[in-house]
C-alpha cells in the first residue's frame, strides 16, 4: 500500500471528498491541514500553488477530482463501465461548476453576501431540479451500487445546507440519497470523528 499524505486547509472544501473515499476504503493516510497563516510560506512549494495536493509516494497529485477520481478507481468506486465511469463524472463535474461559482474568497462582505444569496436562492434550484431528475427512482447516481458521485453530493450538499438550511426540501429523494450515503458505517464514523468546521 503507498504512503498517502493529503495536504489541504482545515476544512471540508475541497479535502473532504478524498477523506470520504479514504474512509469507506479504510486506507491509512495522513491528514495533513495546514494553518491559514502559514500558507503564504508553503504555497511557493506547491505544484501549481494550490491545495488539496495529494502525495502517493511522494509523487504530488493536484485538482481535488482527478485525486477523488484516482481514488475512487483503486477502490472500484469510479463506476463499473466506461459509460458508468462517464457518467459519474458527468454529475461530479456539474455539482462541481455549481460550487465553484461561490466567491469563496470575495473579500468585500457585502458583495460576498450578494452573490451567495444570488447564487442560492436563483441558481441552485436548478441544479436540484437536474440532479433530482437524473437521480430519477434509483438508489445511487449511477449504476446499481454507490459510487463517489453520490459522495460528493453528500459532500457538496452539506455546505449548501449550511449556508441555506432548507433548500433542499422540496427534493425528498435527493435528502434521501444524502442520508444512504451518511448512513455508510464507515462514513458515518467519520463524519463522527472529523475535526469539525463550518466549510
Ligand atoms: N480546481 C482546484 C481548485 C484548487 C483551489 O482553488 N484551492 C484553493 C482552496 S479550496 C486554494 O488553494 N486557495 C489558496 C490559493 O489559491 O492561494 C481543485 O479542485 O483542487
Amino acid at each position: 500500500m503507498p504512503h498517502y499524505k493529503l495536504t489541504y486547509f482545515n476544512l471540508r472544501g475541497r479535502g473532504e471528498i478524498i477523506r470520504y473515499l479514504f474512509a469507506y476504503s479504510n486506507i491509512k493516510y495522513e491528514d495533513h491541514r495546514i494553518e491559514r497563516a502559514d500558507w503564504p510560506r508553503i504555497k511557493p512549494t506547491i505544484p501549481f500553488g494550490k491545495l488539496p495536493i495529494l502525495e502517493v509516494d511522494g509523487v504530488i497529485l493536484h485538482q481535488s477530482l482527478a485525486i477523488a477520481r484516482y481514488l475512487a478507481k483503486e477502490i472500484g468506486l469510479a463506476g463499473q463501465t466506461p459509460l458508468d465511469q462517464a457518467l459519474v463524472d458527468a454529475i461530479v463535474d456539474t455539482i462541481d461548476d455549481f460550487m465553484s461559482m461561490f466567491p469563496w474568497t470575495e473579500e468585500n462582505e457585502d458583495v460576498k453576501q450578494q452573490k451567495f444569496n444570488d447564487l442560492l436562492t436563483n441558481t441552485a434550484p436548478e441544479l436540484l431540479r437536474d440532479v433530482d431528475s437524473f437521480l430519477g427512482n434509483k438508489k445511487w447516481l449511477v449504476g446499481k451500487s454507490v459510487t463517489w458521485a453520490d459522495f460528493y453530493w453528500d459532500v457538496c450538499s452539506t455546505t449548501l445546507l449550511f449556508l441555506k438550511p432548507g433548500l433542499v426540501d422540496n427534493y425528498p429523494k435527493l435528502l434521501a440519497l444524502k442520508e444512504r450515503v451518511q448512513a455508510l458505517p464507515a462514513i458515518a464514523a467519520w463524519t463522527e470523528q472529523r475535526p469539525k468546521t463550518t466549510l
